[in-house]
């Protein structure tokens, strides 16, 4: 019996990808001995209750069992059977993080995605996805796409999120503009760490993957064709590595979000929505009331912010509209 530790990058159907990290890499135990199949994707299944996918998400660091049977050798190099046979998921090791939209786990950076236009942007969508990220410890990343269709529009939506503090890439995915700056970025913070791209369907997501990994097929789909088809283009979430070394960075393609998904958004509590917006930070605790909630008092730090132009307004908006939402949750429980 030999076995292997590496990342779920695709789950379908109860078949699983799982790409096995070589010697020496960064999630490998020390007390890993080397094994014919290190280094490789393989085909496997989950074992016990991990049959049916109970509980396994792509991005989790798993380890892998499997038999003689499940490789054939030619010329000293092992070659993992094509159907999995005998490769099995035993266990699932423990998770830096785990989201629910995008359903992964272990991301170390999020690159939220949004379209100049067509789709419209969403400030709320976006700003979500931001706090999310925040609050499960994940950097998050700002993408603005398809700066050709609305540059000055782009502009005004690279300002906010600059303002707000995060790192901000305005690119055209059609035409590469802008694309080497981005794909820079993943080269130097990837190394060692997973990622995703997310956001709404048709932002172009897949588009700019593909630029970014061309030997890669990314299926991508006109608005157009999917109005008629009701769906998204990219229907599961799947990571794809940089490199062969043992310090490659894993990013992921996610299936769109649609205003569906967003009814039933897992979120956190009332009292942790303040600290995900990194911009309000200064200011907390600055307020003439102690428990001010910071969406209409008078003499509220954060609104002075605001006005002053120091807090983007639609940050504030997006603030207000989570609280609302939040405090409806805390009622019902
Ligand atoms: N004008 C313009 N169109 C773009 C750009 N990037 C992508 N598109 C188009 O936008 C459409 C949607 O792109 P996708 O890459 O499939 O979008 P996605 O975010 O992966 O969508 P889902 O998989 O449904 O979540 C396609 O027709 C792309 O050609 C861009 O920079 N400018
Ligand atoms: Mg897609
Ligand atoms: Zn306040």
């Amino acid at each position: 019996m030999s076995n292997g530790f590496g990342y779920v990058t695709k789950g379908v159907g109860g078949l699983y990808a799982v790409r096995l990290l070589p010697t020496g890499a960064s999630g490998v135990p020390e007390t890993h001995t080397p094994q014919p199949l290190d280094g490789m994707t393989v085909t496997a299944r989950g074992r016990g209750s991990l049959r049916r996918g109970g509980g396994l998400l792509v991005g989790d660091l798993v380890e892998v069992t499997y038999e003689e049977r499940s490789y054939a050798m030619r010329d000293g190099a092992a070659t993992p059977a094509a159907d999995g046979a005998g490769i099995a998921i035993a266990r699932v090791l423990p998770r830096r993080s785990a989201l629910i939209r995008p359903p992964m786990a272990n991301l170390d950076l999020l690159f939220v995605t949004v379209a100049a236009a067509a789709p419209a942007p969403d400030p709320e969508t976006v700003d979500k996805l931001l706090c999310i990220a925040v609050h499960n410890g994940i950097r998050p990343v700002v993408i603005v796409n398809k700066c050709d269709l609305d540059g000055n529009g782009a502009k005004k939506l690279a300002g906010v999120y600059r303002a707000a503090g995060f790192p901000v890439f305005e690119v055209v995915g059609k035409t590469g503009e802008g694309v080497p700056d981005l794909a820079d970025y993943i080269d130097r913070e990837l190394p060692g760490k997973l990622a995703a791209f997310a956001g709404a369907s048709g932002v172009g997501k897949s588009t700019l993957l593909g630029r970014i990994f061309p030997s890669v097929a990314f299926e991508t789909g006109d608005i157009s064709q999917r109005i008629e088809r009701g769906r998204n283009t990219t229907r599961h979430a799947e990571l794809h590595s940089l490199s062969e070394g043992a310090d490659s960075g894993y990013l992921a393609d996610t299936p769109g979000f649609t205003m569906l998904d967003f009814e039933q958004f897992d979120f956190f509590g009332l009292d942790d929505l303040p600290m995900t917006f990194p911009e309000f930070e200064p200011y907390i605790g600055k307020c003439r009331y102690t428990d001010c909630t910071h969406t209409k008092e008078d003499d509220c730090a954060i609104r002075a912010a605001v006005k002053a132009g120091a807090i983007p307004e639609s940050r504030h908006r997006s603030y207000c509209a989570l609280y609302e939402v939040l405090k409806k949750k805390k009622k019902w429980k």
